[in-house]
């Protein structure tokens, strides 16, 4: 498509929104500001530079297509590829595994800033902020599939040190790219079959957390965020850290909820938590993911669970309040392509909401006329979001439509397909 049309295209449909009362350009000027957090654990299936062992913890990257990065700089050439597909500014979501150690092994008790340096000098010439995420698997300490709730103290010790480790990152990272660095807490802990006691873990947990978050750090430079999980592989009959256990714990200190897409039963609607929380919550960090029948971590498609979560976050004004950071990981087709169809996938969502026309939905139902809101909603679904977003691509100067697909094919022959 050409410029021309593509401009032509935007002017009918700027108008469409208009005749329903939207201002396109607000709405593009809002979704300039909206930063997503990559996840850079989508370039080579949650391996990290350890290379200690494989994938556990209950997570799973299905698949081998070739070309996987294998090292920091691959990892980082592969993100600039997908970067350059996706409109916008954004940030970049690191795992402790990522750390670069020069060939040194450092434990993961002992991460400081300097094994991120390259990451941060990366980051701070890309305008880009960090976020960071403790890893609490694929770890001998972690293989009993308990690390915060452990029995044994020492292991309890060497996680609780982690997390404290990467909170001093973190903010580290934010001290540094001007950007406070949002640190989000998993962990895997659970059992494969009905517990004796679902209690002892829970408390465990809880003065584990309670030993991780008592160093203060500056909201200018970090923010913490915990995540629950409704089962892994493994432990499917228990996880310690369940909804009840984090929405509590996260309303009582004041900390960010996490919601994984992925982590809920599969009828339970994410989108209807959003402005329920924030009654209580300050801010929300939502794991943009896509479960297929389980928590499957596939690549992010425009569904509608996807686009209620838009709209909850617009509708809600809660543009401000919840973070937006891509988790899922797929080995079966092009790593680079992955990250750019969830990425822009969720940025059309973000379009989406942005530019429903909000006010004359909300009106029908304050006035009780909700044969007008379900016949307005199912009008408004044909709304020409497409041409507003193709217009929002070329003004951000990214590839328009599935022109991007070129790229992504140019780099894999160019350097993808030349990897071991
Ligand atoms: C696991 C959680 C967690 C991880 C990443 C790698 O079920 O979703 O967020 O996916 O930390
Ligand atoms: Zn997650």
């Amino acid at each position: 498509m050409n410029t021309a049309k593509i401009e032509k295209t935007y002017a009918l449909a700027r108008e469409a929104y208009a005749a329903q009362g939207v201002d396109t350009e607000k709405a593009l000027k809002k979704l300039r500001a909206i930063r997503l957090s990559l996840h850079c654990w989508q370039g080579d299936d949650v391996g990290g530079f350890e290379k200690s062992g494989s994938l556990d913890g209950g997570l799973a990257a299905t698949g081998n297509y070739p070309g996987k990065a294998r090292n920091a700089d691959e990892l980082r050439a592969d993100l600039d590829q997908a970067l350059a597909q996706i409109p916008g500014a954004h940030r970049l979501n690191l795992h402790a595994i990522y750390a670069e150690t020069r060939g040194k092994k450092v434990d993961r008790d002992a991460l400081g800033p300097e094994h991120f340096k390259g990451w941060i000098d990366w980051a701070k010439a890309r305008k880009l902020g960090l976020d960071f995420n403790p890893t609490y698997f694929s770890h001998p300490l972690a293989k009993d599939g308990l690390t915060l709730t452990h029995p044994d103290k020492a292991v309890r010790d060497f996680w609780v040190a982690h997390g404290i480790a990467c909170r001093r990152i973190g903010a580290a990272m934010g001290r540094q790219l001007g950007t406070p660095s949002l640190v989000n807490l998993w962990i895997p802990d659970g059992y494969k079959d009905t517990p004796a006691d679902r209690r002892a873990p829970r408390d465990r947990l809880r003065d584990s957390l309670d030993a991780i978050y008592a160093p203060r750090f500056s909201r200018h430079l970090l923010l913490d965020a915990v995540e629950s999980k409704l089962f892994g592989i493994g432990s499917e009959s228990y996880v310690a850290g369940s909804h009840e256990f984090y929405m509590g714990y996260a309303i009582k200190n004041d900390l960010i909820l996490c919601l994984d897409c992925g982590h809920f039963h599969p009828t339970e609607s994410v989108a209807d938590k959003i402005s329920a929380l924030l009654q209580w919550l300050d801010a929300l960090l939502v794991h943009v993911s896509r479960g297929v029948r389980w928590d499957s971590d596939h690549v992010v498609t425009l569904t509608d669970e996807l686009k209620a979560i838009g709209h909850e976050i617009v509708a809600g004004g809660y543009t401000d309040r919840v973070h937006l950071a891509l988790d899922y990981f797929d080995a079966s087709i092009n790593r680079v392509a992955a990250w750019v169809i969830g990425s822009r996938n969720t940025l059309k969502m973000m379009l989406g909401a942005l530019l429903e026309p909000a006010a004359v939905l909300a009106r029908a139902e304050k006035a009780g006329d909700f044969t007008a809101r379900l016949a307005l909603q199912e009008e408004f679904k044909l709304l020409p979001l497409g041409a507003v977003w193709d217009y929002y691509c070329l003004k951000q100067g990214v590839p328009v439509g599935s022109a991007w697909l070129d790229a992504v094919r140019r780099y894999e022959t160019d350097t993808l397909s030349r990897r071991g």
